[in-house]
């Protein structure tokens, strides 16, 4: 039945009364609680569904091939996992998400929250259970690294015909801000995705296992020619011919988790017959898909800081606050990049085409293309005038490389992937226009450095030329690596604001939504 308006009150968070229209929707913030913001003209975008199409309006067929089978999103709370398990809900899986909230509270950690506001999880599920037309989405608070029974037992209890692994500690620089970041993400990366195959063995059940692997793992190199699905074909010193794990070349702490995840898969696919799919997904961009379009409520998250933050979503964020954007080192990195719209899609994709029991773990490449970051920053550059600075790069990473990588295996299931080249770039740039008065520019200058020298490095020398000279001296000051990010974070806002002091008040003021 279609939902009442009247109804819609009660979806709202606790001590908001009136319900948010289309033209009045103000963002809800704590620490910036600016009563109004106006889009520039141009950049005009419709966010949110008209209210008229706020009902049950699930379009998927009432009954399907995949009606009733229920699967589990672990992770299902994050930026990838919240938009596939509405995407899931609707064409008919019975979506379960599994989430111990852990983002939100590094969120809390790093004094920083989503560019965009997000709904508690209980609130967002309130919403889509209104709105689906009868599709439920139920949840579980559950650590799956550490609470290992109560994984077991609802894998007994529910028995999913597919369990989709996000559940994992995913920024590469948060792995790498520390010793405790550090051994925190291998723990809880690498004891959770044992913790999900010990259990799906234990159950003898015939659950399909899809994991959420990275791009970052094959070493952004060449594999003597385009990057392979996963395997790579080698002639061993014997003479003998044989198709092996591609060789693992982790670039951080987060990668090196993901890489021994891959170990893990190899082992229970042949020891325990378990089905696996791992999805080396590249770089994802974009916050919204349709189903989060539907309500305020269901919006996704929006990293922005330089831990969470990827690096086409912060240079989109950088351009609608009119702050430079941030090259690190020449930007002659070349990474794999997919929007959220498709990682939606491609996992109902790896849930239909599972392998047969027996089979080798199935290896999927995600992405729809390849860019260099600099050539990203000069596209954004040209669509929105913003500056592009080139500051000292805080990775321990080649300058410059190559990445020519295969697809094929989606491409033949029919994918046909969202690029650059389309509009929605400029809906990125809306979204950030929109909220950029919740900016905490003290978050947007790198904080996590990948070894002591990379750290000293940018202390000396933060911001660099388009030639890679540098254009500030060295300071020479004391102090740790941590403290001195914070000196050179205020360092590099003077600097983006080219030593203009009445610019960067006026930067500030922007960010601040004065
Ligand atoms: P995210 O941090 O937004 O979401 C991860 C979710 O998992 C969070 O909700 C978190 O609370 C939950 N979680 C983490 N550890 C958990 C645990 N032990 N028990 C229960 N829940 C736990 O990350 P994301 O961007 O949505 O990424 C999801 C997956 O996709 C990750 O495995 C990541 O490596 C992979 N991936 C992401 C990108 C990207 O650009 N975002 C690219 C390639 C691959
Ligand atoms: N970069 C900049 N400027 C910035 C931010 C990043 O030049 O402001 C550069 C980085 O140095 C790097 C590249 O952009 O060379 C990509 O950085 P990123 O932060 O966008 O992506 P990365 O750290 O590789 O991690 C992200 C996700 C991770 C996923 C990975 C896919 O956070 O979960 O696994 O992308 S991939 O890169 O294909 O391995």
């Amino acid at each position: 039945m279609p939902l009442p308006f009247s109804f819609i009150p009660a979806l709202l968070p606790r001590g908001r009364t009136t319900r948010p229209t289309h033209a009045s929707l103000t963002p809800h913030h704590p620490r910036h609680a600016t009563p109004s913001f106006t889009l520039p003209q141009r950049r005009r975008h419709h966010f949110f569904k008209p209210l008229r199409m706020l009902h049950a309006d699930s379009n998927a067929p009432r009954s399907s091939p995949i009606s009733g089978k229920t699967v589990f999103v672990l992770g299902g709370d994050g930026f990838c996992g919240w938009p596939t398990a509405l995407h899931l809900s609707e064409i008919g899986y019975d979506v379960v998400i599994v989430d111990n909230l852990s983002r939100r509270k590094i969120d809390v950690e790093l004094e920083c929250e989503s560019l965009t506001p997000i709904a508690p999880i209980t609130e967002r599920l309130r919403v889509w259970n209104t709105l689906s037309g009868g599709r439920l989405i139920r949840f579980e608070y559950l650590d799956v690294a550490h609470e290992y029974g109560q994984l077991l037992e609802l894998i007994k209890r529910e028995r999913p015909v597919a369990v989709v692994h996000f559940a994992e500690q995913r920024a590469a620089p948060y792995s790498m801000k520390g010793s405790r970041q550090k051994r925190y993400t291998i723990d809880n990366n690498v004891n959770g995705t044992m913790s999900v195959l010990t259990a799906v063995a234990e159950s003898e059940l015939d659950v399909h296992v899809v994991h959420l692997g990275t791009m970052g793992v094959y070493g952004y190199g060449s594999s003597g020619g385009r990057i392979p699905e996963g395997y790579i074909d080698v002639v061993l010193p014997s003479g003998e011919r044989q198709s092996i794990l591609h060789p693992a070349y982790p670039g951080s702490v987060y990668h090196a988790s993901k890489c021994l995840d891959a170990l893990l898969f190899q082992f229970f696919a042949r020891n325990d017959g378990l089905r696996i799919t791992d999805l080396h997904q590249g770089v994802v961009w974009g916050t919204f898909t349709d189903n989060t379009m539907r309500h305020e409520l269901l919006m996704n998250r929006y990293d922005y800081d330089s831990d969470y933050g990827t690096v086409l979503n912060r240079f989109l964020m950088q351009a609608a606050s009119d702050l430079p954007l941030t090259v690190y080192g020449t930007g002659g990195q070349t990474r794999a990049f997919i929007h959220i719209r498709d990682t939606c899609k491609c996992i109902a994709l790896a849930l239909a085409n599972p392998p047969q029991p027996g089979d080798r773990v199935k290896i999927y490449n995600q992405v729809a293309e390849t860019h260099r970051v600099r050539d990203l920053a000069a596209l954004v550059a040209r669509k929105t005038g913003a500056r592009v600075d080139h500051v000292n790069n805080p990775r321990q990473e080649a300058a410059e490389n190559e990445l020519d990588v295969s697809n094929q295996n989606f491409r033949s299931l029919g994918w046909a992937p969202v690029t650059l080249e389309e509009t929605l770039l400029d809906e990125v740039v809306g979204v950030a226009e929109r909220y950029r008065h919740r900016i905490d520019v003290n978050k947007i200058m790198p904080s996590s450095f990948w070894n002591k020298r990379r750290a000293a490095e940018c202390r000396a020398a933060p911001v660099l030329n388009s030639n890679g000279q540098a254009v500030t001296g060295s300071d020479g000051g004391g102090g740790d690596a941590d403290g001195a990010a914070i000196d050179w974070q205020e360092r590099l806002m003077q600097q983006l604001a080219g030593g203009d002091a009445h610019k960067l008040e006026r930067v500030r003021a922007a960010l601040r939504g004065e």
